[in-house]
């Protein structure tokens, strides 16, 4: 395709060489003030010694000689002043017991031996800096897994001391143990350490992390850069061709794609909350899977680390479910649904029971009360999954994780089904569940085929409607858990690796006409899928308009999430790509436009582009 050639972000790296270099490069002009701190660490070594050796000789503290390889415990090495130290100098300075703290509801899968020991060097009286397990810290039933944290691509802010506990049965490895929940977003929303509020009167305003931890095609295409006959059209299918080579080709993605910048970028952009897609092999694999288990759990913990430094809530959003819950690429494997529908339908709502149990004990920790708004049960489950065995696995998935203590508002899709389907259905819940839909104009062939004002009336008319008689006399509590600035379906792979657009009338529903406003071969996928900076000022205030009108329509419920902020080449899919090209707001909560304000006059902007 003709647009945007850069590559994936993959400041991370970079930036983690100057950061490491930095700690170590030697500051020659500096050694007076070295020798001042070795006078001072000589003198508190002698203070830490007295302490350890009261502690010794009381036997509260086990020693063991540092020579000693094969023990397997040392992860800790230097522990005893490490763990000191952060013990006692939490990250938040306001005491509240919400606001940071230490989590004790740990459950050891390992026993005895999970728990490190302090352990005393006699060789140095320093306090060192955190040091890394080796290979053979690393007990041997544990080398080589994802608990092992030697074997971890990007350490970027992870503890990488190695534990064996887990939560639900899930690792905490690579968690610190303090938090900090001061952060505020911007200044017109409130830190995480204070409630949000009423979503109806404070809508979200949030982007997706798409194509991060579930792939996509149409996000990253270069993770399925293969000939069309390898068949690699979705996660599956790529998971199994790279078979051993997939856990390092999956890691170096979801260690690059998306970093801690972005989630700064994101505060930046005026945005309050992220969407983050995971997939059921987060959690768990079954059978012959060839899904990459668990290696992209720490990215979603980190991940949520990262949005709290930022200010950001948080929505969990289970993406792919056993057997997939829709059979598109999306949900890790096209195909056929296989969750709830086929042979193994019943075993895979289990199996999602199973997953939504495990993933809720460990999200009613406390450090996950104030930065988890929204927990998504199951993106976009097919509409041809009947509706009240639908509506019943969903009433059966929000008790598990309400009585596991997850007190965040649940979520739930319309299922691609109408907003009023689900009026009167799984009433009782109040402002706890939360019904998601995901606007989009371009997958279906007469919204595709709007002009550019009937576009923008569209939203600021029809969905603004849909939206109110939602959340007013529908269901009740409603948002718009997906939408994009996209007025085409012209980008490579998003219909699939392998099909065309409805646009172009390459798409096989369309049968060779073009679902374009005029009907013809005008509409080339070349224009809609040209660079930004290629677009015409009348284009770009379509687009920007086009944006804010379904922003405001969006916030007439309890908010939006664009999908998504980053692509690898689709500018009208990225709001990062949006951003930098002026089509999207400077900051999301200031609006130049509103539904009241007429549609401005696009001049010659022809209706094929
Ligand atoms: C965890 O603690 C280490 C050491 O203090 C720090 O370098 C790292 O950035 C912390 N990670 C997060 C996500 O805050
Ligand atoms: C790192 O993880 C270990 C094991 O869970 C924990 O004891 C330690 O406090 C953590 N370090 C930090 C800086 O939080
Ligand atoms: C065939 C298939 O599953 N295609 C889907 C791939 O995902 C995009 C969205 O990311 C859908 O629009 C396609 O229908």
């Amino acid at each position: 395709m003709a647009s945007n050639p850069s590559p994936p972000s993959s400041a991370g790296t970079p930036d983690n060489r100057t950061k490491i270099e930095a700690l170590y490069k030697p500051k020659n002009n500096r050694k007076k003030k070295l020798w001042i701190c070795v006078g001072i660490s000589v003198a508190f070594g002698v203070v830490v010694a007295i302490v350890l050796a009261v502690l010794i000789t009381q036997n509260i503290l086990h020693v063991k000689a540092k020579t000693d390889a094969t023990r397997p415990d040392a992860n800790a090495a230097a522990a005893s002043t490490t763990t000191a130290a952060s013990a006692s100098t939490p990250t938040s300075g306001s005491g509240a017991d919400e606001d940071a703290g230490a989590d004790s509801a740990t459950t050891t899968r390992a026993g005895s031996r999970s728990r490190p020991h302090a352990t005393a060097s006699t060789t140095s009286s320093v306090p060192e800096a955190t040091a890394c397990p080796t290979k053979s810290d690393i007990p041997s039933a544990d080398r080589g897994t994802d608990l092992d944290t030697t074997t971890w691509l990007d350490m970027t802010d992870f503890n990488c001391s190695y534990t064996s506990e887990t939560v639900g049965g899930l690792p905490i490895v690579g968690l610190n143990s303090s938090w900090d929940n001061s952060k505020q977003a911007n200044s017109g929303v409130p830190p995480l350490s204070k409630p949000w509020g009423s979503y109806a009167s404070r809508p979200a305003r949030g982007v997706n992390l798409g194509g991060w931890l579930s792939i996509e095609p149409f996000i990253t295409p270069s993770l399925f850069a293969y000939d069309f006959s390898a068949g690699i059209v979705d996660e599956y299918s790529l998971s199994k061709y790279l078979g051993k080579k997939a856990a390092a080709t999956l890691e170096k993605h979801y260690a690059t794609f998306i970093t801690e910048q972005d989630f700064k970028s994101i505060a930046d952009a005026g945005l309050d909350h992220v969407r983050i897609p995971f997939s059921y092999w987060a959690v768990a694999v079954y059978d012959s899977d060839p899904f990459v288990f668990r290696v992209s759990w720490r990215y979603l913990l980190r991940g949520i680390e990262w949005a709290r430094k930022y200010g950001l809530r948080v929505k969990l959003d289970l993406h792919g479910l056993p057997g997939s819950q829709n059979s598109w690429n999306h949900s890790g494997r096209q195909g056929q649904i296989g969750f709830i529908l086929g042979q193994n339908g019943a075993k895979n709502a289990q199996r999602a029971l199973d997953i939504h149990d495990q993933l809720s004990k460990f999200f009613a920790q406390d450090r996950y009360k104030n930065i988890i708004a929204f927990y998504g049960l199951a993106n976009e489950p097919g509409n041809s999954i009947p509706l009240d065995q639908l509506a019943s696995w969903t009433a059966d998935a929000y008790k598990i994780v309400r009585d596991n203590g997850v007190d965040a508002v649940q979520v739930f899709s319309d299922s691609l089904r109408s907003l009023q389907t689900w009026e009167g259905e799984l009433q009782g819940y109040g402002d706890s569940l939360v019904l998601d839909t995901h606007e989009y104009v371009i997958f279906d062939n007469g919204l595709l085929a709007m002009k550019h004002a009937a576009k923008i009336s569209f939203a600021c008319d029809t969905w603004t409607q849909q939206i109110e008689s939602s959340v007013k006399s529908g269901f009740g509590p409603t948002m718009v858990g997906e939408w994009s600035q996209a007025d085409t379906d012209c980008t490579k792979y998003l219909n699939g690796v392998g099909n065309g657009a409805r646009w172009s009338g390459t798409f096989s529903d369309t049968k060779g006409t073009p679902r374009c406003p005029t009907g013809d071969e005008q509409c080339s996928c070349d224009l809609a899928n040209a660079d930004p900076s290629q677009f015409s000022t009348e284009y770009k205030l379509f687009l920007k308009t086009w944006a804010q009108a379904q922003m405001r329509a969006f916030e007439k419920g309890w908010g939006w999430f664009y999908w998504t902020w980053k692509t690898e080449a689709a500018p009208l899919w990225s709001y990062q790509a949006g951003l930098a090209a002026g089509i999207m707001p400077e900051s999301a909560y200031k609006s130049d436009w509103e539904c009241s304000d007429p549609v401005p006059n696009f001049g010659k902007l022809p209706e094929y582009i």
